[in-house]
């Protein structure tokens, strides 16, 4: 039968293993993804004509190197290339949880947000403009509740729309500072030119990685030849860029994720009884 490969990623707690459950119910086995100690939960559901292969990624926080878990969740979702992310996001802790929405953005690549814990959401009041905010992230979003199993038939036929192209993936890259944006630009550009980069990650987020002093990144670009292109290229503008805007690319990055979090947020998302979201 068809195939889907679709993988779960998002913060720990915020409901994915419930997810996953309702997906594929008692169709799942435990494993060990390659080389880690990091347990694979894989799963499947049969749903429409497809047979839906589900992959419950690790819970992080983020997509950097530092834990076996990050690195486990990004190089899967690198190297195996699934058919589709879903972005699994406590509706309830956007602010934290869109981090790593972030991250995913910079990978550009299809994925779709479960807006899990949406009965907590209507409990407590919290208006979110689902409209305006898969417009901002670029991507499509769909609420669920994985303990009263809402939405999941959704999410299920969302999976299947995108993979028979009546749903399509509208790829939105986050929009850095024009001094970041140059930096990245001009690392993808001579990424561009390199040849036998061993490797599938795109050059938009290489070159984000690289500016973040990533040591997976380093370890595959310095075994390149490119790599005195691009160590010529930092030396020159690296400093220039710390003395412009009195930071670190990596320490810049970050901000940026952050307040284009707050600014989404404070568009999209009203608490009961404050006509804003308040931020502090
Ligand atoms: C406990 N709605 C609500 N209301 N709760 C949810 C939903 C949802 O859509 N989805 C998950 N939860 P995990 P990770 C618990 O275990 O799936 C709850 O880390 C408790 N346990 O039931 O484990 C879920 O895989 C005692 O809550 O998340 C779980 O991402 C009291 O969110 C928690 C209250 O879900 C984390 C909750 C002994």
């Amino acid at each position: 039968s068809k195939e889907i490969r679709v993988a779960l990623a998002g913060n720990p707690n915020s409901g994915k293993t419930s997810l996953f459950n309702a997906l594929v119910g008692s169709n799942q086995k435990v494993g060990n993804f390659t080389g880690v100690t990091v347990e694979k939960y894989e799963g499947f559901r049969k749903y429409r004509d497809y047979k839906i292969r589900f992959t419950d990624l690790p819970g992080t926080y983020s997509l950097s190197a530092y834990s076996p878990e990050e690195r486990v969740a990004r190089n899967f979702i690198l190297t195996e290339k699934p058919d589709l992310v879903v972005h699994v996001v406590d509706g309830t802790n956007l602010e934290r949880n869109l981090y790593l929405t972030t991250q995913i953005m910079d990978l550009d690549i299809p994925f779709v947000i479960a807006l899990n814990m949406y009965d907590e959401v209507k409990d407590k009041n919290i208006d979110i403009n689902l409209d305006h905010l898969e417009r901002l992230l670029g991507a499509h979003i769909v609420p669920t509740s994985a303990v009263e199993k809402t939405g999941i038939q959704d999410l299920l036929d969302h999976i299947v729309d995108t993979r028979e192209g009546t749903i399509t993936f509208r790829p939105h890259k986050l929009q850095y500072s024009q001094t970041l944006h140059k930096l990245i630009h001009d690392i993808e550009e001579i990424l561009s030119r390199a040849k036998d980069l061993n490797t599938s990650q795109p050059n938009h987020w290489l070159a984000i990685k690289l500016l973040e002093s990533d040591k997976e990144v380093y370890k595959i670009l310095r075994d390149n030849p490119i790599w005195i292109t691009l160590n010529q290229y930092l030396s020159k503008h690296l400093e220039p860029f710390k003395h412009l805007t009195g930071n670190d690319p990596e320490i810049l990055l970050t901000e940026e994720r952050y307040a284009f979090i707050r600014g989404a947020l404070t568009e999209t998302v009203h608490f009961p009884g404050k006509r804003r979201r308040d931020l502090t």
